[in-house]
């Protein structure tokens, strides 16, 4: 399987629990492979199956969880 990895900013993640909201509402998702969240670079790393999924659904997902996401 090709896997895809985008690096998003997530600028309004403010506490320890940010981070663990938006990685477990991604690896939720199918076509999801793996999910980094940084509270401290605002920085979520995500390896995903570009068959199952767009960078949008993505984007979407963490907007989902409450968050805005711009392509780093
Ligand atoms: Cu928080």
């Amino acid at each position: 399987m090709n896997t895809n990895t985008i690096t998003f900013k997530v600028n309004d993640m403010h506490c320890a629990s940010c981070p663990r909201l938006i990685q477990m509402d991604l690896e939720d998702k199918p076509g999801v492979i793996a999910v980094n969240a940084n509270l401290e670079t605002k920085l979520v790393v995500v390896e995903y199956d570009p068959v199952n999924l767009s960078v949008l659904e993505l984007i979407q997902t963490i907007k989902d969880s409450g968050y805005t996401a711009t392509i780093l």
